[in-house]
């Protein structure tokens, strides 16, 4: 059976005192209220990583992810983070391809591919992301898309390792602008994508991959998405830096 996961993308926010205050608050209220089987991803920015990790203390619930990763395994790269050496900090996911990194950071497909290649190299869960744009919604390209980010990024991997890949939807539109799909919405493209993948690899494959609706999901929508029968879980944005609004996501199946 695939596995329920909320994942809370912190970005590019918190100091590190603040970081340290919404892990043990996080942790807590996890510990203290979450009965359910979801598993629980924290993604906070790289100089926290070890920290947040410290924090979570082996703590089977929640575990620790990144935002982004470099596709080499070392080198002359300033300023950048391979996945290795997240790895060697406890880190155990990596968001791959998030909308911000394609619009602000010029990735593609070809480059995601090499990153989704690092990752489970490194031995790292890659949440793999991907979304349609307002305009490409409009225009009735919603599915083309979709397709041609799976095929291009993705599906390159060998069953073995897909088996490993967790995959994001997050339309562009619904990214920190308040808008979300609705459950209907987001269930048709969930659905289209596991149809993708059994297409792709197969049925077993399409039934056990993890996939989980993103885009300003919040305690007020997060029960309604996650009852789809093809949304398993969310990747949070902004709800995830408060730790009463995340809570109440994670306890929303
Ligand atoms: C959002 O919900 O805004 C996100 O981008 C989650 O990654």
């Amino acid at each position: 059976m695939r596995k329920k996961i909320v994942a809370g993308n912190w970005k590019m926010n918190k100091t590190f005192d603040e970081a340290q205050a919404l892990v043990s608050e996080v942790v807590n209220m996890v510990q203290d209220e979450v009965n359910n089987q979801a598993e629980v991803v924290l993604c906070p920015p790289f100089p926290f990583l070890s920290s947040v990790g410290k924090a979570l203390g082996g703590n089977s619930k929640i575990h620790l992810g990144a935002q982004n990763c470099h596709q080499k395994e070392s080198g002359a790269y300033t300023g950048e983070v391979s996945a290795a050496m997240l790895k060697s900090v406890g880190v155990e996911y990596v968001i791959l391809g998030h909308s911000e990194r394609r619009q602000y950071f010029n990735e593609d497909n070809q480059l995601l591919e090499a990153k989704v290649k690092a990752a489970l190299q490194a031995g790292l869960i890659p949440i793999f992301c991907i979304g349609e744009s307002l305009e490409q919604r409009e225009q009735d390209l919603t599915f083309e898309v979709i397709e041609t980010q799976l095929k291009e990024g993705l599906f390159h991997v060998t069953n073995e390792e897909f088996a490993r890949v967790v995959i994001a939807y997050e339309p562009i539109w619904a990214i920190g602008t308040g808008k979300t799909a609705t459950s209907q919405q987001a269930q048709e493209v969930h659905a289209f994508i596991r149809e993708q993948i059994a297409r792709h690899y197969d049925a077993a494959a399409a039934a056990n991959t993890t996939i989980l609706y993103g885009g300003s999901a919040n305690p007020g929508n997060a029960r309604e998405l996650f009852s789809q029968p093809d949304i398993d879980g969310g990747l949070i944005g902004g709800a995830s830096l408060k730790s009463r609004d995340f809570t109440d996501i994670v306890k929303s199946f």
